[in-house]
């Protein structure tokens, strides 16, 4: 059976769309972000509200409607399989709110990101701001688009000339040898950009707004769109050491300066420490 990717991400973008409004509204009509708290994982600062779990459930049900053979992934419910259907050669990869920190404070920097795959590769994905409405999307071989401006990322040559976007673990131990990385990494750029969403970084790096982005300990859902959005701008995409980009190492920056920031991560250890 042909699956065409076209037609998944137009679902993917109709998806994104409802679920970005109800994020929007539901920050909207919150008193305040800590009015949405409802739990948090990994650490303290690691937070879950109300909304992630609500989008989630929004594209969830969607998804079972429209795509009932399909297998998901989501942040915060996890692995769907189909059961007692054929093996679906498709699986969502869904996060329903990437920078929930920035969510939780009213800062306009969060995304709800979709990714489909067919057959364990991502063949097309959605980014979408709902606060400022810039939606990224990306067919597999298709190319990368915001808004319907073709993206091919930046055309900084220099390392030492490059504003690099990059991340933090939510673990005290990991962020204190992240923050010793990039002291020793900061003089070496022009400087540095920590906006609190890896999809979001990875599209406007893709874009060419920032000119290279790097960050350890990204989740499929964290990487997935955005990691293809990025691939089909004409980035490189990868790990250190010839891994692939995963929660080890994920680099994006396009190929003139891909190499000396691979080296220099390399050099670092940034894919090293707790
Ligand atoms: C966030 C990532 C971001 C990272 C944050 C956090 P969340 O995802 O998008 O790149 O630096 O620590 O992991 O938790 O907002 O879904």
């Amino acid at each position: 059976m042909t699956i065409d990717p076209a037609r998944l991400l137009t679902l993917a973008v109709r998806l994104a769309r409802q679920a970005g409004d109800l994020a929007y509204r539901m920050r909207s009509e919150a008193a305040s972000g800590s009015a949405l708290q409802v739990d948090t994982k990994s650490t303290p600062t690691d937070v879950v509200t109300a909304a992630d779990r609500a989008v989630e459930r929004l594209v969830l049900s969607e998804l079972r409607r429209e795509r009932p053979h399909d297998a998901i992934l989501g942040e915060e419910t996890g692995q769907h399989d189909v059961t007692d259907r054929e093996e679906s050669r498709v699986r969502w990869i869904v996060d329903p709110i990437d920078g929930t920190v920035n969510y939780l404070y009213g800062i306009p920097q969060y995304a709800v990101s979709l990714a489909v795959e067919v057959d364990g590769e991502v063949v097309a994905g959605v980014v979408r701001n709902p606060v400022t409405g810039q939606e990224w999307t990306a067919i597999a071989g298709q190319g990368a688009w915001r808004d319907g401006t073709r993206l091919t990322g930046s055309r900084c040559t220099d390392l030492s000339q490059a504003l690099v976007a990059t991340g933090f673990g939510y673990d005290a131990q990991r962020r204190a040898y992240q923050g010793e990385v990039i002291a020793r990494l900061l003089p070496k750029v022009r400087d540095i950009r920590r906006f609190g969403s890896a999809s979001l970084d990875l599209c406007m790096t893709a874009e060419g707004i920032f000119d290279a982005y790097f960050e350890k300990g990204l989740k499929a859902w964290d990487l997935a769109a955005g990691g293809l959005i990025a691939k089909e701008a004409g980035l490189q995409v990868t790990g250190l050491r010839g891994q692939p980009a995963g929660p080890d190492m994920t680099l994006a920056a396009p190929a003139a300066l891909h190499q000396g920031l691979h080296d220099l991560l390399v050099e670092l250890d940034a894919d090293g420490g707790p």
